[in-house]
């Protein structure tokens, strides 16, 4: 199995995008576990991208074909794991927050929460304060779950928060917080109802919060 992870995680690095199907492909044909392909594979290579990206060794355009390629690995594992479930387990809304374009975290924690019997609605990046605002007093989701890569726009989650206050909202609907810069002691500072450090986290808090 580890071939198949060293394999994978090379291919993300260095973007290769032709690559990443066939591989990944390969990977789940021999058995491997799509746990152990996603945190130790995929994950791992965007992770050793930023370190790179800090050290000034690749620049935007490398770190954005490893994206593409990450996200094509994504999508053959997507329908893998979605539960034969007829009862939805709750409702979710989830997106991005103001001035940022990371999605491939948030797009992760969608696919396991809807592998994990939830609904939810994707409202894509970059969401203004009043774009939120308005799809919760539309849609009367269980939970918001918003998305944050950027320090600078970690602030964009409170102004959220402060807008469903203001229109009366707040207490119709739990929030919920990630990101990479996110922790529990912020999330708890800008009064969200939990965060969840990575998908798996995310489902238990989403469970945890509906049936509260
Ligand atoms: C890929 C990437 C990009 C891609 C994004 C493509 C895309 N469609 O998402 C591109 C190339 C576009 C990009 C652009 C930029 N990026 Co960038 N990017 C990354 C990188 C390498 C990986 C992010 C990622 O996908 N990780 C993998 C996913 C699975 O992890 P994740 O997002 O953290 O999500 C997990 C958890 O956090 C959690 N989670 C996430 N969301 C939520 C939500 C909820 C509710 C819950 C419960 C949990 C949860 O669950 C997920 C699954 O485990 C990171 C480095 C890193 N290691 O994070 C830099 C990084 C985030 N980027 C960075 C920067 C600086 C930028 C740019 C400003 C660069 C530039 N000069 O233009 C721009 C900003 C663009 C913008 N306005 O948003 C910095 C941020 C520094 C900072 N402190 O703010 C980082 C940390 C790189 C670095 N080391 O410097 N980036």
């Amino acid at each position: 199995m580890n071939q198949h992870i060293e394999g994978i995680k090379a291919a993300v690095v260095d973007g290769k995008h032709k690559d990443i199907e066939a591989l990944v492909k390969n990977a789940v044909d021999d058995g491997m576990d799509l746990n152990d392909l996603i945190n130790n594979a995929l994950i791992a290579a965007m992770d050793v991208i930023g370190e790179k990206f800090s050290k000034s060794e690749i620049f935007v355009p490398e770190m954005l074909v490893a994206a593409v390629t990450m996200k094509k690995g994504l999508e053959i594992i997507q329908p893998l794991l979605t539960e034969d479930q007829t009862q939805s387990r709750g409702s979710i809304l989830m997106g991005t927050v103001k001035g940022d374009l990371h999605d491939i975290g948030k797009n992760l924690v969608i696919m396991i929460l809807r592998g994990s019997g939830f609904d939810v609605v994707d409202l894509g990046v970059d969401l203004s304060v009043e774009s939120v605002v308005e799809k919760v007093e539309e849609l009367k989701p269980d939970i918001l779950g918003l998305s944050a890569l950027l320090t600078t726009t970690m602030p964009e989650m409170k102004r959220v928060i402060e807008a469903l206050e203001a229109q009366g909202l707040r207490s119709k609907v739990k929030v919920v917080v990630g990101g990479a810069p996110i922790d529990a002691k912020f999330a708890e500072e800008i009064g969200s109802d939990g965060y969840g450090k990575d998908a798996a986290e995310a489902v238990q808090l989403a469970r945890k919060l509906v049936a509260a």
